[in-house]
């Protein structure tokens, strides 16, 4: 547990050191907070990208305690409203009622998809899953040697087709292979592809179709794949794919390399989708499953 606790708040060292940096400034000149420094607190929270509901959520609550006690509780009462909220959505991954699982993953270019395939493929393996791993990104260059030298590092095999074929169609003979084999979990690497871009949305809607002719509850899950330093265009990416795509669950990647971190309650908040995993190096055993009391502890510790 202390394993986890530190990796949590290793990968959240510069949103920790932001946020309570902030509070600390402002707490340490104005102690009982008055009505100036409690807008100059709500509009640090704003910055720290926890998003407006949970920002106002928490003033409102500072604002209830007696001007003597301030100064000790802001960091409690933040802590608590966020670990609340975070906790509010079911963190762990789906397991089919019968195998294989189906997950596919997907988000912007570079966001961290297939680093991210290959982490929970690791993971899986570590609590004695078999896994399959299918190559769908069919579009960018070297992306199907780049999992397959993931496949062979976590001792996964990789299901692929040529480049610029259709990536449903790769994705069926997986699933295929993953019942007939019979895989614990097929994970489905997909090409980076904009939110904005329609007929990149089709195509993923297609390789939805797709499996679902072959196992009518697949996928069991649709994970978006954000790279938490995008901040809240991380938001509206997630609202997009959610609204044409339908997104089970979250993994929010490169957590160690942004100040950023508090977006992960505001699309926990305003979404409603569950963030699953975080991604906090490069490593294969930096993606942790997401854990709501860590969280907020190693944001406010
Ligand atoms: N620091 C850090 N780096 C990460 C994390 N996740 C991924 N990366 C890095 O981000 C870069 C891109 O990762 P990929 O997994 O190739 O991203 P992708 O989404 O598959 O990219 P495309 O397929 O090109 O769209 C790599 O250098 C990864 O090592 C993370 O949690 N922390
Ligand atoms: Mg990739």
């Amino acid at each position: 547990m202390l394993g986890l606790f530190q990796k949590f708040r290793d990968g959240l060292a510069k949103t920790h050191d932001k946020l309570i940096g902030e509070i600390k400034r402002i707490v340490t000149r104005a102690p009982r907070l008055d009505a100036e420094s409690l807008d100059e607190l709500e509009a640090a929270l704003i910055s720290s990208d926890i998003g407006l509901e949970t920002t106002m959520q928490i003033i409102e609550e500072v604002r209830k305690t007696s001007a003597e006690t301030r100064e000790a509780e802001v960091v409690n009462i933040a802590r608590r409203i966020i670990s609340e909220t975070l906790a509010s959505q079911p963190a762990a991954l789906k397991m089919a009622a019968q195998a294989p699982t189906v997950v596919v993953l997907l988000g912007v270019n570079g966001t961290g998809k297939t680093t991210s395939t290959a982490k929970l493929a690791h993971q899986l393996k570590q609590d004695g899953r078999s896994v399959l791993l299918a190559a769908c990104d069919t579009f960018r260059a070297a992306a199907i040697e780049q999992l397959k030298i993931w496949g062979q590092r976590t001792g996964c095999d990789v299901i692929s087709g040529q480049y610029n074929s259709d990536s449903a169609a790769i994705a069926f003979d997986a699933l295929d292979a993953a019942i007939s084999r019979k895989c614990d979990y097929l994970l489905i690497d997909t090409a980076g592809r904009l939110h904005t871009k329609k007929n990149l949305m089709d195509e993923m809607a297609k390789l939805q179709r797709v499996l679902r002719k072959r196992l009518p509850d697949a996928p069991h899950e649709t994970l978006l794949v954000l790279d938490a330093s995008t901040g809240m265009n991380g938001l509206n990416q997630a609202r997009e794919f959610h609204q044409t795509i339908g997104v089970s669950g979250l993994i929010v990647t490169k957590l160690d390399g942004t100040a950023k971190g508090g977006i992960v309650v505001a699309i926990n908040r305003e979404l409603k989708i569950p963030v699953k995993f975080i991604g906090v190096g490069e490593q294969v055993d930096d993606l942790q499953p997401f854990d709501a009391k860590a969280f907020s502890d190693a944001l406010f510790s």
